[in-house]
């Protein structure tokens, strides 16, 4: 069966704001504090997606979500309108006003994991938001999340959508940027890479420093509900989660046989290739294992050079790889960069792309997307306008130009006037992508 592979990224929120809340994440926390500007956030992010579809490339979008989410904060005792509760809670507890204002839902990777039709028992294409149980901010996105992609992919014969797994730290969820998927064609039958950070029971290592995110026994359970057929779990090196890799995605990027990997993203990478090719057969793998001596833990978790999307261009035999800007300000990542390009591998191009105002909260290329692979058929199946073309690109830089700030510094959270803002452009939001009533505030 042919099929497609869409890029769904998420839309940059109205309080786009650096409030350090990712223990673990190096970006996130050492720019604590400073001031952000969630306009030119939100419009290197429409860039980004306009290049990606202008390649040629199916290209999606998930909007943001309500933010401040004043029903969480009901949730923790606060009372009256919405108004007084965001007041309230602005001069008794501003750490929980900045929990519940943060745009981290941009970062799609950790949406949900998505499983193609190819590669389930039932045939369906499966989807399971993930808990994010390790930060309380991110914890708090799975329901509109789920909302969202049912209102995008409605249940049924097509696809199939699933509640996130039970919320507790041993369950802890990141969704797909702790999974690569390798196939031949994207409609072929895949076989899954699951990463882990730690086994939540029985014991066994774990980092130190920083907290394991994903669990074992949360990928194993994806894994189970969503029935996929060919499954390979590894744990991800606990050293790099210690350096700042608190995702595999920091680490490792994938695209259909090709794996482009740090030689320190798994404790023991010879045995996982083996593991990896036995498993996938008649498919040749092909490995790209970036070597310690070339580039270190630290400057690939400075530079995001594995936080790239690894693309299929139609026409291009090679691959592309879509790199931030920050790996041709790193030494080390350039030259590597340079001598893998002049190297005849699967490799054959790379793009640079400014996403500065996310990546400085820990959040690169690879983060923005969610990756869904659709045949034509379950394509004509989605509701909602979310696939990217120019008319709908100008229209979304029209609507950030007129709602967006391009100042906001985390003592602005509490503003009231911001979070009626944020209401009016995603009111229009939702009748601009046909998505109905998604929001909480829209609900009542
Ligand atoms: O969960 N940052 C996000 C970044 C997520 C990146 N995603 C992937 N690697 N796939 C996180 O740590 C920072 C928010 C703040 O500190 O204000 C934040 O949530």
């Amino acid at each position: 069966m042919t099929a497609r592979e869409f890029n769904f990224d998420g839309l940059v929120g109205p309080t786009h704001n650096y409030a350090g809340l990712s223990y673990g994440n190096v970006a996130a926390t050492s720019h604590a504090m400073q001031i952000s500007n969630p306009r030119e956030g939100a419009l290197q992010g429409v860039q980004k997606m306009r290049s990606l579809a202008a390649l040629g490339l199916g290209q999606g979008l998930l909007p943001p979500h309500e933010r401040p989410h004043i029903p969480t904060l009901r949730k923790l005792g606060f009372t009256g309108s919405d108004t007084r509760i965001l007041e309230n809670a602005w001069k008794t507890a501003p750490e929980l006003v900045r929990n519940v204002s943060s745009a981290s839902a941009m970062w799609t990777a950790n949406a949900a994991t998505v499983s193609p039709s190819s590669d389930t028992r039932d045939g369906r294409v499966h989807f399971t938001p993930a808990n994010l149980a390790a930060m309380f901010h991110r914890s708090i996105e799975h329901e509109v999340t789920g909302r969202m992609l049912r209102a995008i992919f409605p249940e049924g014969d097509v696809f199939a959508h699933h509640a996130a797994i039970p919320s507790a730290p041993q369950m802890g969820d990141e969704g797909a940027a702790n999974h690569n998927r390798f196939c031949a064609d994207y409609g072929d039958r895949g076989l899954h890479l699951f990463v882990y950070g730690k086994h939540a029971f029985g014991g066994g290592a774990g980092p130190k420093r920083y907290p394991a995110r994903q669990t074992h026994e949360a990928s194993a359970a994806i894994a189970r509900q969503h029935g996929v057929k060919k499954t390979i779990f590894v744990q991800q090196n606990p050293e790099a989660i210690d350096a700042g890799a608190f995702h595999n995605d920091v680490m490792a990027v994938s695209n259909r046989q090709v794996f482009f990997y740090h030689q320190d993203a798994f404790a023991a990478p010879d045995a996982l290739e083996e593991c990896l090719q036995h498993a996938a057969g008649d498919l040749i793998l092909s490995f790209v294992r970036v070597p310690r001596e070339k580039v270190s833990l630290e400057d690939a978790v400075k530079s995001y050079l594995f936080n790239s999307q690894l693309l299929s261009l139609p026409g291009q035999q090679k691959m592309t790889l879509i790199l931030p800007m920050e790996v041709s300000e790193t030494p080390s990542t350039r030259t590597y960069v340079d001598e893998m390009l002049a190297y005849d591998g699967p490799i054959g191009d790379v793009r640079y792309l400014d996403v500065r105002q996310s990546m400085r909260n820990g959040g690169g290329p690879a983060c923005l997307r969610l990756r869904v692979v659709l045949t034509a058929r379950q394509e004509a199946a989605m509701g909602a306008r979310v696939i990217l073309d120019e008319a709908l690109a100008d229209s979304l830089e029209d609507w950030i130009k007129r709602h967006y700030r391009d100042r906001l510094g985390p003592d602005d959270l509490g503003d009231p006037a911001l979070m009626m803002e944020q209401r009016t452009a995603l009111d229009e939001l939702t009748t601009l992508l046909g998505l109905g009533a998604l929001y909480d505030f829209q609900r009542v």
